[in-house]
């Protein structure tokens, strides 16, 4: 497989771009971008299970877990795929640039995000640690104020 690359543009009360990059279907994939207008502090950063934003980010569902396991974090044994933890902004209303290498997303096969959606939450994701009636199924990260669906970039 060429090196495989897919993108979001994230609309909501914050907006951005996150770009996705996967070298063959063994590496890990590489999330790169930024997200513009967040509130200080960090924010769950998750792939949710359906690239369907007909009802805002409401209908793109709940997390990515083609395995039917816990909510974790991004290093935790258990997670649901769909599990990147936190983006950090460091000042209200800047641009908080995204980072992140992960090794259970992919862009081909059955863990594949393309065609689901990425979402940026209100609060931090306690990944699956916070001992909250929602810590084991959402992380407790709260409202969705951003999202979009991931799409096959241009080559
Ligand atoms: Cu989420
Ligand atoms: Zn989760």
């Amino acid at each position: 497989m060429a090196t495989k690359k897919a993108v979001c543009v994230l609309k909501g009360d914050v907006t951005g771009t996150v770009y996705f990059d996967q070298k063959d279907e063994k590496s890990p994939v590489v999330v790169t971008g930024e997200v513009r207008g967040l509130s200080r502090g960090k924010h769950g950063f998750h792939v949710h299970e359906f690239g369907d934003n007909t009802n805002g980010c409401t209908s793109a569902g709940p997390h990515f877990n083609p395995a039917k396991v816990d909510h974790g974090g991004p290093d935790s044994d258990v997670r649901h795929v769909g599990d990147l933890g936190n983006i950090e902004a460091s000042a209200d209303g800047g641009v908080t640039k995204v980072c992140i290498q992960d090794a259970q997303i992919s862009l081909v096969g059955p863990n594949s995000i393309v065609g689901r959606t990425l979402v940026v939450h209100a609060d931090p994701d306690d990944l699956g640690q916070g001992g909250h009636d929602l810590s084991k199924t959402t992380g407790n990260a709260g409202a969705r104020v951003a999202c979009g669906v991931i799409g096959l970039a241009q080559p």
